[in-house]
């Protein structure tokens, strides 16, 4: 907001010449190097700068509007940001595709070779990481004043390499070649503070702590499509002070003890904790979250101040929004901030704070709802602990007062989980300390507000929400996808589609054209051929792009049930011996990485691979079969495999997966759905039609009541002979040797249900064969998912947002 108006350094034009120019010009001053000895790398750098420059440009347009209109903006703190390379991006954003391909072409150069060395910056594990980017896309689209708070972590998500079929992990050193997205910010630094003691000051609280360590934001840029709006996502890392170098220790050969401080103090920002769930308990990563927030909330308080002084109008200005609970210490933070910092009495500071904050969760497994032990709290944020049980105490009085007397709801509504280790309970953090509370898709919302968070709905039922997750289209239709987007563009007579996606239900009534059909087909099997091109490299696996593609991609995990989708390759395997036309050719696509330390999935990937690789071998089933683990799942892939996709597996045990977003990219990109009545899933099929979705499986009251009655997995498996001879076939070892302690979680608890929506599941699978079999059937399904889910545009979950909880305005940014 502090950036000077004026003209910039360089002309920005994007014609031909300005554009050979500038990237000229880049070489020689930041690269110290010519056109004629160029590396492909030098090449890719300037080229980066050269597009960053015209968003640079509009950043600062941006900065100067927001400065003088003085809005309302939404803060989006997020342990985890899933960006995606930045090149493309940029170059669509900024107008200058054609140009830069052209230029290229002069220095014999490609857009796709160079545009090959833009690394993804993985600072995520996952969905809530990929929906974050979305959000910001979908902000700066609409011209809302936003900005994203988050975690530089120096390795983002290990990368995943398999290695005799079991997952092997390697750091993720994504600025190794150097960022040229990033645009560190010394002069904006903060110091956080860690451990310590409280003491009493003139009748006032006080935090003395123990260490500091300093936090030194790095922006990346965010623009909007079809606009003038440059936001950012201000990434903070974690630096130690200068004099944190111990000379003495130097000078005396303790070489590794003269930098312990700063090693201690880095460590921080050094990498993302690779789980998506329970991983709680560890130290360092409380610190991760109370450093992004404690960092983050000084800025947005700095930025307040820019332009205002009374803190009546902090709520008017100023909205947070909690992505998840990883960053839940802002509640105790803010309130320390106003109380202790500002001078504000408990009871204002305590009205800005919940006015403040909105929360979004984004699970219902309760085992996965974060608690840190209270003792490890105390130690590391004396006076939040403090904070946390002043608002406790505030909150069961307020819940005595309305429901007398009952202890039971009192402890069930407890900040403080009892017991013989005490915890903090963040999701019961964030709830009090915010005025809405959403879940992500609609059955997600209404289930929270009906078990994982029903004592919070009945106390304070107005503050529950839905708001279903969306996916860009830019990135995931038009970037991923150029051939389908350009079809459509051509159909659609322009492409106003990329920013009000319904649009494409103009599609809808060439869903039986066969010419259109065609084209449609044309296209998908381009997409299969660019992947087999990938596949055949990264794997040495032929794919047949006339086969159907058939994808479970996603992270790893039980209840997404990446094991009943092998089970039935295994079954497909065993049918396809006796009758080769008991399927049609099928390509089994899988990919996703587990948690290091979730052994039970890492289980299935060696078995996934081991069936692979029997299976691809198998010359009874050549041409029929083919199984693919595609390595080191993240956005650049998805970017690659959505788009080829036929047939899209969303098949976790209902009532499990929040929403999935994965399941939006697919459907939008005209893969046909195979899933069960879970999260999002339950929308697109409203949405896109019966007739155009493959349901099978227990809903979520009735998985709950299976689990309830007698549950027999073992009795029901074997009763199944599809499903007993691929369990025999695996125990026997017809795919190697001991994967018995794979089946034994499904046959002992099954606690996912993968033996009782097995069959149910299987007669989906031939039911989707039937479909494929007559192409200009599927291809209506498959043009009808892209025609109906405009829906799943993050535009219309940012509108929603701005609509139910942010109530910002759009700010429009003059051009040049
Ligand atoms: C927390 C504390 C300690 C260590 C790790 C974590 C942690 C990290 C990441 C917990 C959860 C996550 C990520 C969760 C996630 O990605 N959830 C997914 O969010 C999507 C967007 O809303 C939904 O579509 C998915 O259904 C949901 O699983």
């Amino acid at each position: 907001m502090n950036l000077p108006p004026g003209p910039p350094l360089r002309a920005i034009g994007a014609t031909e010449p300005d554009f050979e120019r500038d990237l000229v010009s880049n070489l020689y001053f930041q690269r110290g190097t010519t056109m004629e000895s160029a590396s492909v790398q030098d090449v890719y750098q300037s080229l980066a700068v050269t597009v960053r420059d015209r968003l640079v440009d509009r950043r600062a347009r941006t900065a100067t509007a927001h400065y003088a209109a003085n809005p309302r903006c939404v803060y989006y703190l997020s342990a985890e940001y899933m960006l995606g390379r930045q090149l493309r991006q940029n170059l669509l954003y900024t107008g200058t595709e054609d140009v830069a391909a052209d230029v290229l072409k002069g220095l014999g150069l490609s857009l796709d070779e160079v545009a090959d060395f833009d690394v993804e910056p993985g600072l995520g594990n996952g969905g809530l990481g990929r929906l974050a980017a979305c959000l910001l896309d979908a902000l700066a689209t609409a011209d809302i004043p936003a900005v994203g708070y988050g975690i530089r972590y120096d390795l983002g998500l290990f990368r995943q390499t398999i290695v005799d079929g079991a997952q092997v992990e390697r750091p993720d050193d994504w600025a190794f070649d150097g960022s040229p997205w990033e645009f560190p910010q010394q002069d904006d630094r903060q110091s956080v503070g860690f451990y310590g003691r409280v003491e009493d000051e003139d009748g006032r609280r006080h935090w003395i702590p123990a260490e500091t360590v300093l936090g030194e934001p790095s922006h990346m840029l965010v623009p909007g499509y079809g606009t003038q709006t440059v936001n950012i996502v201000r990434l903070w890392r974690a630096r130690a002070d200068s004099d944190a170098f111990d000379l003495a220790d130097f000078a005396a050969g303790r070489s590794a003890e003269a930098v312990q401080e700063v090693v201690r103090s880095e460590n921080i920002s050094k990498v993302l904790y690779p789980a998506d769930s329970t991983e709680f308990g560890r130290e360092l990563r409380l610190k991760q979250q109370y450093f992004l927030v404690s960092c983050s909330l000084r800025d947005i308080v700095r930025r307040f101040h820019l332009r205002n002084s009374d803190w009546a109008a902090f709520t008017d200005k100023t909205v947070i929004q909690l992505n998840d609970t990883h960053p839940a210490l802002a509640v105790p933070e803010l309130q320390r901030l106003l109380v202790d910092e500002y001078g504000l009495d408990w009871d204002t500071a305590w009205s800005i704070t919940r006015r403040t904050f909105a929360y979004t969760c984004h699970t219902l497994l309760p085992e996965a709802l974060e608690t840190w032990p209270v003792e490890l709290f105390a130690r590391l944020l004396p006076r939040h602990l403090e904070i946390v049980y002043a608002i406790n105490q505030a909150h069961l009085d307020e819940v005595e007062a309305r429901f007398p007397g009952d202890g039971e709801l009192r402890r069930r509504l407890s900040l403080i989980q009892e017991g013989p280790e005490r915890r903090v309970r963040m999701a019961h953090l964030a709830v009090v300390g915010s005025h809405a509370v959403n879940g992500v898709a609609e059955l997600h919302s209404r289930l929270l507000a009906e078990t994982t968070l029903a004592d919070f709905a009945r106390l304070w039922p107005e503050r529950f929400r839905n708001v279903t997750n969306g996916v860009s289209p830019r990135r995931f239709l038009r970037l991923a996808n150029p051939r389908l987007a350009a079809l459509i563009s051509d159909r659609l007579g322009g492409d106003g589609w990329l920013t009000d996606l319904e649009q494409l239900r103009e599609l809808a009534p060439l869903a039986d054209d066969p010419e259109f059909q065609q084209r449609w087909r044309a296209v998908k099997r381009d997409n299969k051929l660019d992947l087999a091109g990938y596949a055949r490299a990264a794997t040495g696996i032929r794919i047949d792009p006339d086969a159907l593609c058939d994808v479970h991609v996603k992270r790893f995990h039980e209840y997404k049930r990446q094991l009943l989708k092998l089970l039935h390759v295994v079954a497909l395997h065993h049918r396809l011996r006796a009758d080769p036309h008991t399927d049609v050719p099928r390509t089994v696509i899988f990919a996703g990485k587990a948690a290091p330390s979730y052994h039970a999935v890492k289980r299935i990937i060696q078995l996934i691979n081991a069936v692979a690789a029997v299976v691809n071998a198998d010359p009874a089933v050549a041409g029929r079969l083919t199984v693919v683990f595609l390595p080191d799942y993240n956005v650049t892939r998805a970017e690659l495999i959505t788009p080829a996709a036929d047939l899209s597996e969303q098949i976790s045990l209902a009532g499990k997966e929040a929403s999935g977003t994965g399941n939006m990219k697919l459907a939008l990109n005209g893969a046909v759905t195979i899933g069960t009545l879970d999260g999002a899933n339950i929308e697109l099929r409203d949405r896109v039609g019966a007739d155009n979705f493959v349901l099978f499986g227990l809903d979520a009251p009735r998985a709950a009541e299976v689990r309830r009655g007698g549950y027999r997995p073992d009795q029901l498996a074997w009763s199944d002979p599809d499903l007993a001879a691929a369990l025999e076939a695996i125990r026997g070892g017809r795919y190697g040797a001991g994967f018995g302690d794979v089946l034994d979680a499904i046959l002992g608890r099954d606690e996912y249900l993968t033996v009782a929506d097995f069959r149910s599941y299987l007669d989906a699978q031939d039911a989707a064969a039937a479909a494929w079999r007559d192409p200009a059937r599927w291809t209506r399904m498959s043009i009808l998912n892209t025609a109906r889910c405009g829906f799943f545009s993050a535009d219309r979950t940012v509108a929603d947002y701005s609509d139910r909880i942010w109530r910002v305005d759009p700010i429009r940014v003059p051009p040049r």
